[in-house]
């Protein structure tokens, strides 16, 4: 426990890459202490020396990380449930169940663990605040996207629950969900292939993870008593989960 307990503390899951490292520097760059965790230590060691913050390993999808990794933070005024992904776009009628598993195991069970863990220190800091990074998928289905599509929509269940229950509580709950952001998101779901998680973003401006960051950022400093339920934001070029305009050469 390193914190000096003077100065606001943000936990930021997921911060080895993408938008939870892009909020980690967002974060510190207003003033928070950082708290960043994830699997890939080594990438997670030097997100933090980026942001002055402290890196600590995390598996969401296991409790004892969890607890272990929580019992490392002594103040929580804002956690960020970054940490996710989705697993291939196969349909319903193939779908892998491991897969599916997985999905609801790090996007859905690895939020919960988190505000579990964290909610008392959130309570106890007077003004705290739980952000979650849903996503465009969790609002809207699309062919392909079950495992994903279910698991997002849980996300979004357990955050409209939250926010309900945490009524008359000092901790604010939002969600976030954006659409397509360039990160290593596609070429997590593609197991690696390169050539086809390029395809996703191929002639269109996708968001990008400082986008995403931003927003985290704007939503974490309003004022105490403002509450921003959820945000959807999307490229200029997607109108929907599925509606994306495209150069015609692409
Ligand atoms: P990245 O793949 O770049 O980042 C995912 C992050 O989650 C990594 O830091 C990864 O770290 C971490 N993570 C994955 N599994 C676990 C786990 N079991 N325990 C702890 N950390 C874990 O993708 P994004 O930055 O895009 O994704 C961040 C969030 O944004 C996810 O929830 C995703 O679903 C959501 N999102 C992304 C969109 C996009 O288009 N990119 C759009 C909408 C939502 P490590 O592997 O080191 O553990
Ligand atoms: C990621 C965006 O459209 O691939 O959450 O589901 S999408």
């Amino acid at each position: 426990m390193s914190e000096q307990s003077s100065r606001k503390c943000a936990v930021v899951t997921g911060a080895s890459s993408g938008i939870g490292a892009a909020t980690a520097v967002r974060l510190a760059e207003q003033g928070y202490h950082v708290v960043l965790g994830a699997r890939r230590v080594d990438r997670l060691e030097r997100v933090a020396e980026k942001c002055g913050g402290r890196a600590e390993t995390l598996d969401v999808t296991d409790p004892a990380s969890v607890e272990a990794f929580c019992a490392t933070v002594e103040r929580c005024d804002l956690l960020v449930n970054n940490a996710g992904g989705a697993l291939g776009v196969d349909p319903v009628a193939s779908a892998d169940e491991d897969a599916w598993l997985s999905m609801y195991e790090t996007n859905v069970l690895g939020t919960l663990r988190m505000t579990k863990a964290l909610l008392p220190r959130l309570i106890a800091s007077g003004d705290g605040q739980v952000i979650t990074i849903g996503s465009v998928a969790g609002q809207e289905p699309y062919p392909g996207g079950g495992g994903y599509n279910a698991a997002k929509h849980a996300v979004t269940a357990l955050t409209k629950v939250l926010r309900k229950e945490l009524l008359g509580q000092p901790v604010r709950v939002c969600q976030i969900d954006p659409g397509l952001v360039r990160t290593e998101f596609s070429l997590v779901r593609f197991g690696g292939d390169a050539e086809r998680a390029d395809k996703v973003y191929e002639g269109m401006t996708p968001l990008s993870a400082e986008d995403i960051a931003d927003c985290v950022g704007w939503v974490a400093s309003r004022p105490s008593h403002v509450n921003v339920d959820s945000m959807l934001v999307l490229a200029r070029d997607q109108s929907s989960a599925q509606v994306v305009h495209r150069t015609k050469d692409a």
